[in-house]
């Protein structure tokens, strides 16, 4: 009997979505180097480069962009599984929200919040961040950085992560490349602490082999079938 799973996605489910994924073709980082856009030393160094870049991430991702088939069938496990379900997204995106789902940690930050590098006060944000904004709790100006855990800084809820990973009985990984630590971890450890792994991505990623079943193809397609599996086995 099946009673706790734990998922991790990438930035592979939003991609029929049309949010671009980071590595390969036409990638997020095509254009950009990650120093510059995805570290604190490259906000300290260059902080309106970095809010262009997400400010134009945000204006995408409130242009219309709406979940996917692959979105509604993890909010659907949620819904109609007997047990836990506990979704770890590594994206900044708010498609899981949208799709239904509840229980879940953004381990990566959000693309719709804001953080007070004096008061760090958390807020929601809809419009473009620049040297003007204004803190809503402390009034510094130019002091909000986009909520993202860039690269040397430490993911949110990693306590919590570790905990689930080491209570779950499967994990799901979703639609990321398996480069990128410590998600990149998630499924030796939940393998280690007995959990059944399961990846599912278009191709075979760095981190395949720690899995115990490779399901190839699109979020969108595979996911439908891969939920009613795992709600017969937790029936
Ligand atoms: C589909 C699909 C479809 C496409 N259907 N699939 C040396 C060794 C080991 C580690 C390190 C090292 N040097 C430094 C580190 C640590 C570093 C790290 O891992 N670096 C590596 C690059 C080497 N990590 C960190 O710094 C992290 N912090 C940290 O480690 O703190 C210390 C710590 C210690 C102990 C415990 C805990 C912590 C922080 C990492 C922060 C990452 N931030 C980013 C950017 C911010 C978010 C944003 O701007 O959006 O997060 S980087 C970027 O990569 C983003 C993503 O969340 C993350 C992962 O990318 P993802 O999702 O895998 O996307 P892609 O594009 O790589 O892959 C897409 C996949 O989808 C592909 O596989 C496709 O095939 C697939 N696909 N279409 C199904 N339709």
């Amino acid at each position: 009997m099946t009673s706790s799973i734990v998922i991790l996605t990438g930035a592979g489910i939003s991609a029929e979505s049309g949010i671009q994924t980071f590595r390969g073709a036409d990638g997020l980082w095509e254009g950009h180097r990650v120093e510059d856009v995805a570290t604190p030393e490259g906000f300290a160094r260059d902080p309106e480069l970095v809010q262009r870049f997400y400010n134009e991430r945000r204006r995408h991702l409130l242009s219309g962009i709406e979940a996917n088939a692959g979105h509604l069938a993890l909010a659907r496990l949620e819904e109609e599984f007997q047990g836990e379900v506990l979704l770890v997204t590594q994206n900044i995106d708010n498609l899981h929200e949208r799709a239904g789902s509840k229980n879940i940690i953004h381990m990566h930050g959000e693309l719709l919040k804001a953080r007070c590098l004096d008061c760090d006060e958390e807020m929601l944000v809809e419009n473009d961040l620049g040297i003007e904004s204004e803190c809503l709790r402390c009034d510094s100006q130019g002091r909000l950085r986009p909520d993202i855990v860039w690269f040397g800084e430490m993911p949110y809820q990693m306590p919590r992560i570790e905990t689930a990973l080491g209570n779950a009985d499967v994990f799901l990984s979703i639609g990321t490349s398996g480069l990128v630590y410590p998600a990149a971890g998630f499924g030796q450890l939940a393998r280690y602490a007995g959990a059944r792994t399961i990846e599912a991505n278009l191709e075979e990623t760095a981190g395949s082999s720690s899995f115990d079943r490779c399901v190839r193809g699109k979020a969108g397609e595979v996911l439908p079938g891969l939920v009613d599996e795992l709600l017969e086995m937790g029936s």
